[in-house]
């Protein structure tokens, strides 16, 4: 291979036969792909893995995904966790929001979002400009010549389309050559089936409330979409928003968990979402991500209407920031 091969220096960091994968919670479809490809190039080196995860997956293609491709997860307190253990983290990074600790040693870390400070770890292959951290994962399998299983290409396909928004989104020339070299070796008839089962008929209600509660602002969309939702509905919705011609940049709100969570999408350059939430959030909680779709959390809000307290000033700091730059 000559250059530098990326698996070899993270088995070289792991000291024992068996290893941790974790996700970040709630975890989606590039993250469910990124651990189950890990998952079998470290079997094929000998490991032994098992992949974790926190919070739960409500979404109906994510569901159908693990069921279709027989993703083996497990909530991360059904395994039993020691001190000792070794985790690996995909998809995230530690000290995110949305990336419990886990009791164990987070000794290595796959990534595609902007590198977090303080944080260091044995191994770390986190590169912000790749649009799936499926498509980092993928090259890991070509760069050592290890078979790509139906199943597992089909799955890191999946994870790329997903995250990268069928292609319109942070796509790089890493995830256009892993997916056409990942494409042959799918199965078009699950895409197929993935690709139609969006949408739980539930989940009509949180688009109904975002479509009642729509406030557009000089190409600012903001909505709420009710309590309790998950955060891959929320970010569904605000997806949704984005289609909408008048509609630049998103803010979608719910109040769940004890917080109000937010996605955040951007269709402009000079409106970058993970800098928007991050420094609207700022006194109130904590936000991040990628120029074009973030998220934020504000914890310890008693109550729904408390919520739609702090929405109201995140809204208003949004539009704001908008109108004066614009
Ligand atoms: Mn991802």
């Amino acid at each position: 291979m000559g250059k530098q091969n990326k698996l070899s220096e993270l088995l070289s960091c792991l000291t024992k036969k068996h290893v941790i994968v974790q996700t970040h919670n709630y975890p989606d479809q590039d993250a469910l792909a990124s651990a189950m490809g890990l998952k079998v190039l470290l079997e094929a080196k000998g490991k032994k893995v098992t992949i974790g995860y926190e919070g739960i997956v409500d979404k109906d293609n994510t569901l159908k995904m693990i069921e279709l491709l027989g993703i083996e997860c497990y909530l991360s307190d059904q395994l039993n966790l020691k001190p000792e253990d070794e985790i690996i983290i995909v998809d995230g990074q530690k000290g995110n929001i949305n990336m419990t600790d886990l009791t164990g040693d987070e000794v290595a870390c796959i990534d595609h979002h902007r590198v977090r400070r303080g944080e260091c770890y044995k191994f770390s292959d986190i590169r912000d400009h790749v649009g799936a951290c499926a498509s980092i994962i993928a090259s890991y399998f070509f760069e050592n010549d290890i078979p790509v299983p139906e199943n597992v290409a089909t799955a890191l396909l999946y994870g790329i389309k997903m995250d990268t928004h069928n292609m319109t989104r942070s796509v790089s020339e890493l995830d256009l050559d892993m997916f056409s070299r990942l494409f042959p070796m799918a199965n078009h008839e699950h895409m197929k089936t993935l690709e139609n089962s969006c949408l739980k008929l539930s989940d009509l209600e949180a688009y109904r409330t975002a479509i009642d509660t729509l406030h557009v602002v000089e190409g600012v969309g903001v909505a709420a979409v009710g309590e309790g939702c998950s955060e891959a509905l929320i970010a569904s919705v605000s997806d949704f928003l984005l289609t909408l011609s008048s509609v630049q940049v998103t803010l979608v709100y719910s109040y769940r968990a004890g917080g109000v969570k937010f996605s955040v999408r951007s269709e402009v350059e000079r409106y970058d979402a993970s800098d928007m939430i991050a420094d609207a959030l700022s006194g109130y909680g904590d936000g991040g991500g990628h120029a074009d779709m973030a998220a934020g959390f504000i914890p310890n809000v008693p109550d729904e209407h408390t919520a739609q307290d702090y929405a109201a000033v995140i809204k208003e700091r949004f539009i704001r920031r908008v109108c004066t730059e614009s």
